[in-house]
């Protein structure tokens, strides 16, 4: 870590992290003492997310393109017919309440046919 004044840091970048997550504790020790926050048997965790996978709302099935593929697969996974990955999932439930509805798989269909210019609901 880097002491600036009486603060340290260090940076971690993303290319040096995965989507296991990341653990981390601290230990501080001066010559005498040793401090810590978190230890290597219990260490303090961090979710990691693709931000890449999340945002692409809309692209169900993540292929980079908005299709009626997408809007099918949200129909499908209503049915019963299909089970989606929780990123799946995160990228069709458009307004974000936690469930699936048809509107959503209508909305794609909507945006695909350009009757709405954003999948935003
Ligand atoms: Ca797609
Ligand atoms: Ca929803």
């Amino acid at each position: 870590m880097l002491r600036q004044n009486d603060k340290y840091s260090g940076t971690i970048y993303g290319n040096e992290l995965s989507l296991d997550g990341l653990e981390y504790y601290i230990e501080v020790f001066d010559g005498v003492n040793i401090v810590s926050k978190g230890t290597s048997a219990e260490p303090y965790y961090v979710v990691i997310k693709d931000a890449s996978t999340i945002s692409r709302r809309g692209d169900v099935d993540g292929d980079g393109t908005i299709t009626t593929r997408d809007a099918l697969m949200i129909m499908k996974s209503i049915n019963g017919d299909i089970i989606l990955t929780d990123d799946q999932f995160i990228r069709a439930d458009l307004n974000e309440d936690g469930v699936l509805s048809s509107s959503e798989a209508l909305r794609i269909l909507q945006y695909i046919n350009g009757k709405v210019t954003t999948l935003t609901m």
